[in-house]
């Protein structure tokens, strides 16, 4: 309940910061395209983080990722959504258990207009999100935005995919994932102009966040200071506030594990985008996490991925600190 509560600050935070702003002017960036030559980004070509435009396609089946034939499909589940083009048919979503004979896994469908779009299977189990349509890409046809929830334990997480209807099938626009494929965006932090300044950016987007980490190490450090079994800790963040290993421009700590966390449907100055949750962290990883990062995309007209704007709110106030 209570990090319902902070959630919810947190994104009434962002939604007001973007109050009055002049997205489409101001942020006019178009991701740039690693490729899977880079060392970074090697992987298959499906999966890569290339933005690659999407080629119409004439009668092709909805394509999911590892589809599997021949399996058993369980105690299917319907849930119903809003009829989001208002045509009379209300869209949803069927989730399963899939028996291979030896394990359980999960699977699921949306259904849009009674038409399947869009299957997904993977390890766990999943329950449906959200449904959106609206016109991300500006070219006046509406996609569909879909996220469902996979049943992990502790963290929080949300997939999902954007479909464009091309050559009269629904394709996946492509969106950027990791090196174990889970969506995640290119995201960098390094040491800016002075040891605990600390710069974040995401591949594609031109504007970067300075975050002034000083305070966050300096309560870091009082607060395992007299902790025995945290010891290595406090050694950690003390040699952040003593500027060792600070080499300006070098990439410091991580993006959180688990890819994009969250991630919803919504409007920037009467422009539907999407808005993706991400964890950032220091050297250490859950034990230093420094706040989350959202990134505001959507699609050019060729459907390529474009960033909108980034946004980071710190744990320590849930303020920015540009
Ligand atoms: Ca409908
Ligand atoms: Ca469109």
């Amino acid at each position: 309940m209570k990090k319902r509560s902070i959630l919810l600050i947190i994104s009434l935070c962002a939604c007001l910061s973007l109050t009055g702003c002049k997205v489409e002017s101001k942020y006019s960036n178009t991701v740039s395209i690693p490729t899977t030559d880079d060392e970074e980004y090697e992987k298959t070509d499906d999966s890569s983080f290339s933005f690659t435009e999407v080629e119409p396609k004439e009668n092709t089946e909805p394509k999911g990722e590892e589809v599997k034939e021949n399996v058993k499909k369980e105690s299917g589940v319907k849930t119903e959504f809003e009829d989001i083009d208002e045509d009379g048919t209300k869209e949803y979503a069927m989730t399963y258990e899939v028996n291979d004979g030896d394990l359980i896994t999960g699977a699921i469908e949306l259904y849009f207009n009674n038409e399947l779009i869009y299957e997904y299977q993977e390890e766990l189990l999943m329950d449906p999100g959200k449904l959106a349509y609206e016109d991300y890409d500006g070219d006046g046809e509406k996609e569909i935005f879909f996220s469902f929830y996979p049943r992990v334990n502790s963290m929080p997480l949300e997939e999902y995919v954007v479909l464009k209807k091309t050559g009269g099938a629904w394709n996946k626009l492509k969106t950027p994932v990791d090196s174990l494929n889970s969506n995640s965006f290119p995201i960098h932090i390094k040491y800016g102009s002075s040891p605990c300044e600390l710069i974040i950016s995401c591949d594609g987007y031109e504007e970067t966040i300075v975050y002034d980490a000083e305070v966050h190490y300096e309560k870091m450090a009082e607060n395992t200071k007299n902790d025995e079994n945290k010891q290595s800790f406090n050694e950690e963040f003390n040699r952040m506030l003593r500027g060792e290993g600070y080499e300006e421009g070098a990439e410091f700590g991580m993006v959180m594990p688990w890819g994009v966390w969250e991630i919803d449907a919504v409007t920037v100055d009467d422009k539907p985008m999407l808005k993706a949750r991400q964890g950032i962290a220091g050297q250490l990883e859950r034990y230093d996490q420094l706040g989350d990062l959202f990134i505001y995309f959507d699609f050019t007209d060729n459907g390529k991925l474009k960033i909108e704007k980034l946004e980071f709110f710190d744990y320590e106030n849930y303020g920015t600190n540009e």
